[in-house]
């Protein structure tokens, strides 16, 4: 279960008694708000990346951080993964250390006379028990070196 907010309200009751003085009480009481998971991660500051790698880069490079936001109480530790779907996606990788950072490296070199640019796909997952997801573009533009003889 999510945290609990509680407040205290007082409430006053005037009333006429049989004897029809009035009379009134005070009752205090407690509204209990739990927050459920209904929010989904926000990427910030929207879910549009850019990022630029050199075709020299190395495996290992860091390439881009992509962050989100979760509003949600003890769902915070927002999980970062890599859909590797469209073509090249496959040379960027979000390692288990970079899990909760959200930091894309370099699996293997790219090669801009092959591919110039790379879409990939980010999915931030929040911590709730019901998991919820969103998900980022980030547009790869793979720079050129003099590499072909
Ligand atoms: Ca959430
Ligand atoms: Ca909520
Ligand atoms: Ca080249």
């Amino acid at each position: 279960m999510n945290l609990i907010y509680g407040y205290c309200v007082n409430v006053k009751v005037d009333f006429v008694s049989i004897s029809r003085r009035i009379c009134f009480f005070v009752a205090t009481l407690t509204v209990m708000l739990i927050d459920v998971n209904d929010r989904a991660p926000e990427f910030q500051p929207s879910n549009s990346y850019h990022a630029r790698i050199s075709e020299a880069a190395q495996p290992g490079t860091e390439v881009k951080q992509v962050i989100a936001i979760e509003y949600d109480k003890h769902a915070e530790n927002i999980k970062y993964y890599l859909e590797n779907t469209g073509p090249g996606s496959d040379a960027f990788e979000i390692t288990e250390e970079n899990r909760e950072s959200g930091v894309i490296t370099l699996r293997r070199q790219v090669d801009r006379e092959v591919q110039e640019e790379i879409i990939l796909s980010v999915r931030a997952q929040d911590a709730g028990i019901n998991p919820l997801s969103n998900f980022a573009q980030v547009q790869i533009t793979v720079e050129d070196v003099n590499d072909n003889r």
